[in-house]
């Protein structure tokens, strides 16, 4: 079985602008809508389309948590949510406009969680994970949650022997790696700030890599336009992804993640899981939505994908 968690739950205003949004200017909307935020969120969406059953779980506030849990469930997704008194899940910003940039992302720090909520996660955890069972706890917790208290969340996990999966940084990426967890995948950011260094080429990505003395089976580096960089036991791949046209990038790495987590759920080999993790998190990016992608284009995408072994 597969579990995702999502501490800090969101939904996302997705502004759409005509041109580019311009400072000191009356920006025009050319739409507004609304989506499931991530991103945990995002790999249960993802896995649920694929026919990969699986169950979201997390932490819910008031009638924005009770939204998003009712947009997941209309897109098939096995919701299993606390929900938390007094509490409202916040709402995250994202504005495209049309400068083929990128997009703005504004995120809130969330609500602060309950020692009940943490509690009730917990056994929820504890009574249902099993040996193996893939666990990914992706996204930023609640500023004011400790990384302590992450940690005993995962602890739960690996205690139960299930198989750790953290899109996660700073203070909580470190906590969660003295578990060991079986995949991470940070940023190229969070990757620099993590191993205390300024990095630009993927040579110097693929070096930071190989000095890593940390013993976790894979890790992935998400590199933008650039793909990704996978270190996985002694072997290094960059997956480099296909060229399409971007519309909303937004959420594009959970549904890389929910590739990945596709393919190690099926003990896939190295590099069918970086290919489909591209194909995927493309596809979500070639829609305008936070949560939409389409299997098939991820499927045509496939072939375009390619993967180099660095080492
Ligand atoms: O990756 C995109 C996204 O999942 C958005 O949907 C969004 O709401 C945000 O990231 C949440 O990120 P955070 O790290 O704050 O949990």
């Amino acid at each position: 079985m597969i579990y995702t968690v999502t501490l800090n739950t969101a939904i996302d205003r997705i502004v759409q602008i005509s041109g580019t949004l311009t400072r000191k200017h009356n920006n025009k909307t050319k739409f507004v809508k609304f989506d499931i935020g991530g991103k945990a969120t995002h790999v249960s969406v993802a896995l649920s389309a694929m026919g990969i059953q699986n169950c979201a779980t997390g932490i819910i506030g008031g009638s924005t948590g009770r939204r998003m849990v009712e947009m997941m469930t209309q897109k098939g997704v096995n919701c299993r949510f606390i929900n938390q008194r007094d509490a409202e899940t916040r709402e995250s910003i994202i504005i495209v406009d049309e400068s083929g940039l990128g997009s703005y992302m504004i995120t809130q720090k969330g609500f602060m969680l309950s020692y009940s909520s943490i509690k009730f996660l917990k056994e929820f955890l504890n009574e249902n994970v099993k040996q193996d069972d893939i666990v990914v706890f992706a996204g930023s917790p609640p500023h004011d949650l400790s990384s302590e208290i992450y940690y005993d969340c995962l602890k739960v996990v690996k205690d139960k022997n299930g198989k750790l999966i953290i899109d996660a940084a700073g203070e909580y990426l470190h906590k969660a790696i003295e578990l060991k967890p079986y995949l991470i995948k940070p940023n190229e950011f969070e990757f620099q700030e993590f191993t205390n260094q300024k990095l630009d080429s993927i040579d110097e990505y693929v070096q930071a890599l190989k000095n890593l003395e940390i013993d976790i089976e894979i890790i992935i580096v998400s590199l933008g336009k650039r793909g990704a960089l996978a270190k996985y036991k002694d072997e290094i791949y960059q997956v480099i992804p296909p060229t399409i046209r971007e519309i909303n990038e937004t959420g594009a790495g959970d549904f890389f993640v929910a590739g990945l987590v596709a393919k190690i759920y099926e003990n896939a080999s190295p590099s069918e899981m970086l290919k489909f993790a591209a194909a995927v998190g493309a596809s979500k990016a070639m829609n305008d939505e936070s949560s939409n992608f389409s299997l098939e284009t991820a499927y045509c995408l496939l072939n375009e994908c390619k993967i180099e072994r660095k080492c």
